[in-house]
C-alpha cells in the first residue's frame, strides 16, 4: 500500500475515534528536540583528551568517530537530514574551537563558539548549551562546585559563569533562548562522613553563578541531579531534592535525565508533579539499562509514558525536549537518528490520542472503559500517519534512512582513519 492510501485510512480510523490526525502532525512540526552533540564523538570533545572521566563513558569501537568540528557538524547535519522537523543542538563547552590554542575553561568566551553559531544559523537550528565539569585535572578528585578547596570551586564556578555568557551570547544570536545546563560528577563513592558542608559549598557555588542576570529571551539556566554515578555510588552532592529545592527558590530549570532515578521510578510521573511549581522543565531523555547506561532512547513504555504526560498535561512549550545518550558501538549517526525518531514518534502516539474521551470516562468513573480504550489505541496505526509525516517534511519514511547512513558511512565516516 502507498504512503498516502494508509494514511488515509489511518486517518480514518483516528478521526472514528475523536482524533484529528491533520491538526496532530501540525503540533508535532512545531516541536523542537536538542540534540546532543556528545553522541557523535563519544563525549571526546576538542581539547585533546580521550578519556571523558566524571564517571561517563561511552563503549564500544565502532569506526567513524568525528574528530573535528567540521566532522562533527557534517554528522549531525546528516542525522538532522534524517529526522523529521526542525530541531535544536546541545553543545558543550568541551566542543569550544579555539583555533588550536589551549584555552582555560574559565576562560571560554563567545568567541570560542562563533563556528557553531553561524552554522547554526544557517540552518535554522537553535543551540543549548552545557558547562563540562569533568574530564579535567580539577575535577579528578571528584568535587568540582563543592570542592572543599576554594580555589578550585572558584575555577569552576568561573566556567560556569563563562558558560552562561556565552549561552547568552547564543540564544541572542539565533533568537531563541539557549538552556544552559549544569551537572556536575561530585559525590562520594563511600560513605561520607558529612553530607552537609559540600551541599552547602554547591549552594553557595550556585548562588555567586547566578548573580548575574540574563536576558531569559537568550539564557535560561537549568540544574541537573542525578542519584548516583560511577565513582560517587554512596553519594552524589546535586542530588534530585538538592536541585528541585533550589530550582523552586532560585525560579530556575530543573533538569530531569530519565537515567537519574532509581529504575523502578516514573520520570513522566514527575512531570506534573514538579510542574505544579517551576515554570519550565528540561528533560535528558536517556534509556538506562539496569543502571544510567545511556543506551539510545527508542520506542519503549517509558518514553510514551514521557510524551503522553507533555501532551496531556498541554506542557509543549514548557517541557525542553533534550536527548542524553552516548553509544559508541554502532553508527553514531544512526544513534541520532534512531534516538530522536524514537522520542518524535512517542510524541506523535501521545498526539494522536482521544484524551478528551478519556478525560471523560475517567470523570464519568467508568474505569472499565477508560482501561478498554487505551488498550485499544495501541493497535491504531500510529506508523501509517508517522511515514506519512516523513514523507510530508522530506525525510525518509519507514527504515530508509538506514541506507542513507550506510551510503554516508562508506563515503565518510569510514574514511576518518
Ligand atoms: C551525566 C549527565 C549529563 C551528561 C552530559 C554529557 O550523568 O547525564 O547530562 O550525560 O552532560
Ligand atoms: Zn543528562
Amino acid at each position: 500500500m502507498t504512503i498516502a492510501r494508509a494514511y488515509a485510512s489511518a486517518r480514518q480510523q483516528y478521526a472514528e475515534k475523536g482524533v484529528d490526525t491533520a491538526k496532530a502532525l501540525k503540533q508535532l512540526a512545531a516541536i523542537r528536540l536538542s540534540l546532543h552533540c556528545w553522541q557523535g564523538d563519544d563525549l571526546t570533545g576538542f581539547e585533546g583528551r580521550r578519556s571523558s572521566s566524571g564517571g561517563l563513558l561511552a563503549t564500544g569501537n565502532y569506526p567513524g568517530r568525528a574528530r573535528t568540528a567540521d566532522e562533527l557538524r557534517a554528522d549531525l547535519a546528516k542525522a538532522l537530514s534524517l529526522i523529521p522537523g526542525s530541531h535544536r543542538v546541545n553543545l558543550h563547552a568541551i566542543y569550544a574551537e579555539t583555533g588550536g590554542k589551549r584555552v582555560e575553561r574559565d576562560e571560554l568566551r563567545p568567541e570560542h563558539f562563533v563556528g557553531w553559531v553561524a552554522w547554526a544559523h544557517a540552518r535554522k537550528l537553535g543551540l543549548d548549551f552545557n558547562g563540562t565539569f569533568f574530564a579535567h585535572r580539577l575535577a579528578e578528585s571528584g568535587r568540582t562546585l563543592s570542592h572543599p578547596k576554594s580555589a578550585i570551586r572558584r575555577f569552576w564556578v568561573d566556567h560556569a559563569r563563562a558558560c552562561r555568557r556565552i549561552g547568552a551570547f547564543m540564544g541572542r544570536a539565533l533568537k531563541t533562548p539557549c538552556i544552559t545546563n549544569i551537572w556536575i560528577p561530585d559525590g562520594s563513592k563511600d560513605t561520607p562522613a558529612d553530607r552537609k558542608t559540600p551541599r552547602e559549598l554547591l549552594r553557595s557555588s550556585l548562588d555567586e553563578i547566578f548573580r548575574q542576570p540574563y536576558n531569559p529571551a537568550y539564557n535560561l539556566d537549568a540544574l541537573e541531579g542525578k542519584l548516583f554515578g560511577l565513582g560517587s555510588e554512596a553519594y552524589v552532592v546535586g542530588s534530585h531534592e538538592f536541585y528541585l529545592a533550589y530550582a523552586v527558590a532560585h525560579r530556575k530549570l530543573l533538569c530531569l535525565d530519565t537515567g537519574h532515578f532509581h529504575p523502578t521510578e516514573s520520570v513522566s510521573d514527575k512531570l506534573s508533579a514538579v510542574l505544579c511549581q517551576l515554570p519550565r522543565v528540561l528533560l535528558h531523555v536517556s534509556r538506562g539499562l539496569r543502571w544510567d547506561s545511556d543506551h539510545v532512547v527508542t520506542l519503549t513504555d517509558d518514553t510514551r509514558a514521557l510524551a503522553e504526560e507533555i501532551v496531556r498535561g498541554d506542557y509543549l512549550r514548557r517541557v525542553h525536549i533534550g536527548l542524553d545518550f552516548f553509544d559508541a558501538s554502532i553508527n553514531r549517526v544512526a544513534a541520532w537518528v534512531l534516538g530522536a525518531r524514537a522520542m518524535l514518534q512517542a510524541l506523535l502516539i501521545a498526539l494522536l490520542e482521544p484524551s478528551a474521551a478519556l478525560r471523560r470516562l475517567e470523570l464519568e468513573g467508568d474505569l472499565t472503559a477508560r482501561l478498554a480504550l487505551l488498550e485499544e489505541l495501541k493497535s491504531l496505526p500510529f506508523g501509517a500517519v508517522w511515514n506519512y509525516y516523513c514523507r510530508q517534511q522530506n525525510v525518509p519514511a519507514t527504515q530508509a534512512w538506514l541506507k542513507e547512513v550506510k551510503a554516508y558511512e562508506t563515503s565518510v565516516q569510514f574514511k576518518r582513519r
